[in-house]
């Protein structure tokens, strides 16, 4: 009965909830923070702080144990209160009542620290940061979500860094917390990027960190994976997150790009450490993918100018023309003006150098011999060094993409300079094509150019063989052969006239 218990709270809420309804709310967790971080001062003087917490469907006991650890570990001076903000939670817990007897757990005279606004329908995770941001009265906030526990002195380091510079937007550094035993595993400090779907990712510091051989040093993040803290007012002078937002993603890139243009600057803190529990499933949605597609979009549209392509072409849909709704965008646009923001050129050289310009590119997307017209080149079997053909998914492991010096990408496009893509190639012998890296497939100068028009025959330069299709003893099968005519076509052409505009830009 335990386990079955157990297997309806993990399927509810993403983490073995079962186990921490039993484990106590003061848990002791490892000290994870560099060692320096324990030998520094802080001022006694310190901007005061508000807590915001925001869920869907979450555990009660994970909620307290958040509080508690707040409480526990926040000097009682700095801390002004804890604000939960509940995104219309369908449980139980969504309605757990705030009279003094939920918070007996905690200290004499912190329940009333803690208090509670509920969203009347649901809104997303941007609406529900911007709720706490609105209620709050600190002088700092720190929106976090609300499966984490605090780490010790935690507070001090993001309240001395704006207290020297309130320009600066903070992120403290998560541990993982494992959602099945609940143990934390320490992360080292990183910085927080993203790819050109605008999929947040953790990313090396810039050399300069390295070179203070000191990893307690707050390091430059080209943007924040969610959770933030800021002096409340600054946030709000920056235009706060973009209430346009829905349901989930984008909303931390698009701040992370606003404020390096538009005046201020993010930071990782590493000597504030929060423990997060990494969820199996996240709420709002079983894939979230259209939804951080749509906002991708936005960020795009706003911010990017000329280089919105590249969010594009990740999504694999058309350059200039994608047909999603992304919503009303003027009001952002005006901010942007009023707030004189750099262009998005400036971004790219001074805060994320590392993002490669999806360029040089003539076609892009599925590619689908005529003869064969539900079957698509695929990257095949990971890992493997063979591309195939299969029933078209759409998929990544099935986005092409066509090169102007004669590559072919099969399986994905990265978007970081020190990432490779898998080129095509022609072994030479034999009949299966390769799919090999293609710096590697440079060094051992395989064969890896291709001739290829759409609706043409797609050829090796070195070879002369062709990429067919021929029929197996059941399925048709990609082989490398003697030309015989056979025509492919890649689902996006970028015109001449697009490529031009793109590249003028980028000499500019
Ligand atoms: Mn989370």
């Amino acid at each position: 009965e335990e386990q079955k218990e157990a297997e309806d709270l993990f399927q509810r809420y993403g983490y073995n909830a079962f186990l921490s309804d039993r484990l106590p709310l003061n848990r002791d967790i490892p000290d994870t923070r560099p060692p320096r971080c324990a030998e520094k001062q802080y001022p006694e003087d310190l901007p005061s702080l508000s807590v915001i917490l925001i869920y869907l469907d979450e555990a009660l006991s994970v909620i307290k144990r958040a509080i508690r650890s707040i409480i526990d570990k926040t000097p009682a001076r700095l801390l002004r209160e804890i604000i939960l903000v509940d995104d219309h939670s369908s449980n139980a817990t969504g309605r757990f009542n705030l009279e003094p007897q939920s918070f007996m757990y905690l200290k004499k005279g912190a329940a009333r620290l803690v208090k509670k606004i509920r969203h009347s329908e649901q809104l997303g995770l941007t609406q529900a940061r911007l709720t706490g941001w609105k209620a709050a009265v600190g002088d700092v906030v720190a929106i976090l979500d609300a499966h984490i526990e605090v780490h010790v002195q935690w507070a001090e380091p993001l309240l001395a860094r704006i207290k020297e510079d309130r320009t600066v937007i903070l992120t403290p550094v998560f541990d993982k917390v494992d959602f099945d035993d609940l143990i934390v595993i320490p992360y080292m400090a990183n910085a927080d990027g993203f790819d050109w779907a605008l999929w947040c990712r953790y990313e090396a510091f810039r050399p300069e960190w390295y070179a203070l051989e000191d990893e307690s040093q707050p390091g430059k993040s080209p943007s924040v994976m969610g959770i933030l803290v800021a002096d409340r007012k600054f946030f709000g002078e920056i235009g706060s997150l973009d209430g346009g937002m829905k349901t989930y993603g984008g909303e931390n890139v698009e701040l992370g790009i606003r404020v390096w243009l538009c005046g201020g600057s993010i930071e990782v803190i590493p000597c504030s450490k929060v423990a997060h529990i990494e969820r199996f499933h996240k709420p709002y949605a079983p894939d979230l993918s259209a939804l951080v597609r749509r906002n991708a979009l936005r960020v795009a549209e706003v911010w990017m100018d000329d280089y919105k392509y590249n969010v594009e072409v990740a999504w694999n849909l058309p350059i200039g023309n994608h047909g999603i709704d992304i919503g009303d965008v003027s009001e952002r646009k005006k901010l942007r003006e009023r707030l004189k923001c750099k262009p998005f050129q400036w971004y790219l050289d001074n805060v994320y150098p590392m993002l490669e310009l999806l360029q040089d590119l003539l076609g892009y997307g599925a590619l689908i011999n005529d003869r064969w017209p539900a079957e698509c080149v695929d990257q095949g079997p990971a890992p493997g060094s063979t591309p195939i053909l299969y029933g078209c998914h759409f998929f990544s492991s099935q986005h092409c993409y066509y090169l102007t010096d004669g590559k072919l990408y099969i399986g994905g496009i990265q978007s970081h300079k020190y990432s490779s893509n898998n080129c095509l190639v022609d072994p030479g012998s034999g009949v299966s094509p390769g799919l090999y890296q293609c710096n590697l497939a440079q060094q051992k100068k395989l064969h890896m150019f291709w001739d290829f028009k759409q609706g043409g025959q797609i050829q090796n330069r070195d070879t002369k063989r062709c990429l067919e299709v021929v029929l197996g003893d059941l399925y048709p099968r990609l082989v490398l052969q003697q030309c015989s005519g056979q025509r492919w076509t890649i689902q996006h052409v970028i015109t001449a006239q697009k490529r031009h505009i793109n590249s003028e830009k980028q000499v500019l």
